[in-house]
């Protein structure tokens, strides 16, 4: 156990992430980047050699060290905690491994529905998830209040597609087929990952996390009906339920929803109980602000590959993107991860652009 009282934090220097969180006015758009944390930074890939993945997700100190790695390099706004999304299947009881060059692998899938008898139907998220709220704790002691520290989940969909293909898809057909074939199973499962992921929630917020991030990332290979059915209600359902716990205690945690390519939701999104809405780039941010009504905060959305555009352009790019979302109520971000072979001078690039024309846009 970490020996602090997480009420021993340091006082936070730069709220301006949490402030648009919230729609409140900030000097400039807060910015950070989805896998700010990786790959593309060297000192990342020399910490990361030689060690097994989700070992070094178990380890706090390790999760700590490349929470804070990209903020040594560039002035974001927030830190996300290093960890995956793929924590609550192991803590369900299945085996998960990172194999190189293929990514998360599950040696033994859900086939049948008979399978879910084989999930742990009661997880114990201090016992088996313990680690992750541990290196919550130690991140948020080591970033000083330097800015907010979020965590986050994969939401039930995006989860129950990973145990049921084994890995990555480009169909998701196995996932899927058990949507239409076994839609009583598969509302199981989904019931089964929102109590998990509520728990987990509510755990890494008592131990320091700042903001929570739901992460729908398989929302684009279901319709809008299927949306409807299998993601929405389990979307909602964890917002009010960890807003009700928190509320309880006095504490106000904005969270954000970023269901990827599932802009056809968008107007439901932003009736769900998030304070932010995270928006892929495909979808054009004056419009997005139309159809969002002004309810909630919106954050993302330029494409990651225009990290391989010179400077200047990522500057233009983002200057554009300013003016459509507007500078309040907005968290400037990609619309999907960054990429390994991307630029680290070019991420700095588009953090100070963000920074500048928000600046200037807010003096006019
Ligand atoms: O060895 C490595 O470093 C592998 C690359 C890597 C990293 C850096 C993986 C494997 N996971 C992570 C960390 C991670 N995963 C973070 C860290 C915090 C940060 O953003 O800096 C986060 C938030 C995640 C969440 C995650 N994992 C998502 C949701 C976000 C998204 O990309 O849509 C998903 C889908 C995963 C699964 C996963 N983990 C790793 C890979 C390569 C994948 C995708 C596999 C696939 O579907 O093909």
């Amino acid at each position: 156990m970490c020996a602090k009282d997480p009420k021993d934090f340091p006082k936070l220097k730069n709220d301006a992430f949490l402030r648009a969180c919230h729609g409140q006015e900030t000097n400039h758009v807060p910015v950070w980047c989805m896998r700010q944390a990786g790959r593309y930074l060297p000192e990342f890939r020399e910490f990361r050699a030689g060690k097994d993945f989700f070992e070094t997700c178990r380890s706090p100190a390790a999760c700590c060290e490349l929470t804070l790695q990209p903020l040594r390099r560039f002035p974001f706004d927030a830190a996300i905690i290093f960890s995956d999304i793929l924590v609550i299947p192991q803590a369900m009881g299945m085996d998960v491994q990172m194999v190189a060059g293929k990514g998360p692998t599950f040696p033994e899938p859900l086939k049948e529905p008979e399978d879910l008898l084989l999930l742990q139907p009661k997880v114990d998220v201090n016992k088996e998830l313990g680690y992750v709220f541990k290196a919550i704790t130690l991140t948020r002691h080591k970033l000083d209040g330097k800015v907010p520290l979020i965590g986050f989940t994969g939401a039930p969909w995006t989860l129950m597609a990973y145990m049921i293909e084994g890995g990555g898809s480009t169909t998701h057909s196995k996932a899927k087929r058990w949507l239409y074939r076994h839609p009583e199973a598969s509302h199981k499962l989904l019931k089964m990952l929102t109590d998990v992921i509520v728990e987990y929630l509510l755990g890494q917020v008592a131990a320091g996390a700042q903001a929570l991030q739901v992460f729908e990332s398989h929302a684009g290979c279901l319709g809008p009906v299927e949306f409807q059915e299998f993601s929405l209600p389990y979307l909602r359902d964890i917002a009010r339920k960890v807003k009700d716990q928190l509320k309880e205690s006095g504490q106000d945690v904005p969270m954000i929803v970023f269901a990827k390519d599932g802009h056809y939701g968008l107007e439901d999104l932003s009736q769900s109980h998030y304070e932010v809405v995270g928006l892929d780039w495909t979808i054009d941010p004056r419009s997005a602000r139309e159809r969002t009504g002004g309810k909630v905060s919106l954050q993302g959305n330029m494409d990651p590959c225009a990290l391989y555009a010179p400077k200047e352009r990522i500057s233009e790019i983002v200057k554009k993107m300013l003016e459509g979302f507007g500078t309040r109520g907005y968290i400037a971000n990609l619309g999907h991860g960054l990429y390994p072979d991307m630029d680290p001078e070019n991420v700095g690039a588009f953090v100070e652009a963000v920074h500048t024309h928000s600046r200037h846009l807010n003096l006019k």
